[in-house]
């Protein structure tokens, strides 16, 4: 086996785990009467990151829907959804309005009571143009009012995401961001302990990976010298151990 191939894959792959970068965005988005705003992916109109997870939550006041015009394109391969989005009454298991990675144009949704949700993800490579939209609040009178909040507080167990969403919290710095959202309140942001920035930590965990790497490199190549000497070393006590026994029973005749 090539012991020094099989490493430099795993150190490939360890940069590549080191420098894969979670983005986030999403935030809970508290309308009023009169409110009229936009959201839109990173960067729009330029291309979005890799493994972006954007979800907003929306909440209209008493007695109002909300109307989102929706401009978007995604990514597929083979009918798969790669860069998707999704916009449900509020929840992620709330009646769904949109679930879709095709280019849409004006796309227009109302909610059917007071709450949108709305998310954004990508994957790890490529990009489409992304998201934009935007929202507004209509009235629509006490005949939505018997619709209940899909909203609910979050478990013990359970983390807070500041957008509204509810998140175990063994998801706490797993490098994906679960909660959708990226303040320091998200379950990715509390891993900001040490107030480093992106950078630096690279920086560093890629000079981790490279000690690790060249450490296991002269591990390899030691054991391999000493094996190599051993064995050499077995075979001359052989050679030299059949010598003396020929050279004895030559002696004796
Ligand atoms: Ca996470």
């Amino acid at each position: 086996m090539d012991i020094t191939k099989e490493l430099l894959y795993g150190f490939i792959f360890l940069i590549i785990l080191i420098i894969s970068h979670v983005e986030g965005c999403g935030s809970f988005i508290s309308l009023t009467t009169s409110s009229i705003g936009s959201l839109s992916s990173p960067n729009y109109p330029d291309p979005y990151p890799n493994n972006t997870r954007c979800i907003w939550i929306m909440e209209a006041p008493s007695m109002y829907q909300i109307d989102i015009d929706i401009t978007f394109g995604g990514q597929s391969v083979n009918s798969i959804c790669l860069d998707f989005i999704q916009v449900r009454d509020g929840s992620v298991i709330s009646n769904l309005h949109v679930s879709t990675c095709s280019f849409l144009s004006s796309h227009r949704v109302r909610s059917s009571g007071r709450w949108l949700w709305i998310l954004f993800q990508s994957d790890n490579g490529g990009a489409g143009a992304g998201l934009f939209a935007n929202y507004t609040t209509v009235y629509a009178g006490s005949v939505i009012n018997n619709i209940t909040s899909p909203l609910t507080e979050c478990k013990s167990y359970e983390l807070s995401c500041t957008n509204k969403e509810c998140v175990s919290a063994s998801y706490l710095c797993d490098g994906f961001n679960d909660c959708g959202c990226d303040d320091a309140d998200c379950d990715e942001g509390h891993c900001k302990g040490l107030d480093m920035t992106l950078g630096i930590m690279y920086v560093i965990g890629s000079v981790l990976g490279i000690v690790v790497f060249i450490g296991i490199c002269m591990g390899a190549y030691i054991f391999e010298r000493v094996f190599h000497w051993s064995h050499i070393k077995k075979t001359t006590e052989k050679k030299e151990d059949k010598r003396g026994r020929l050279e004895k029973c030559c002696s004796l005749k």
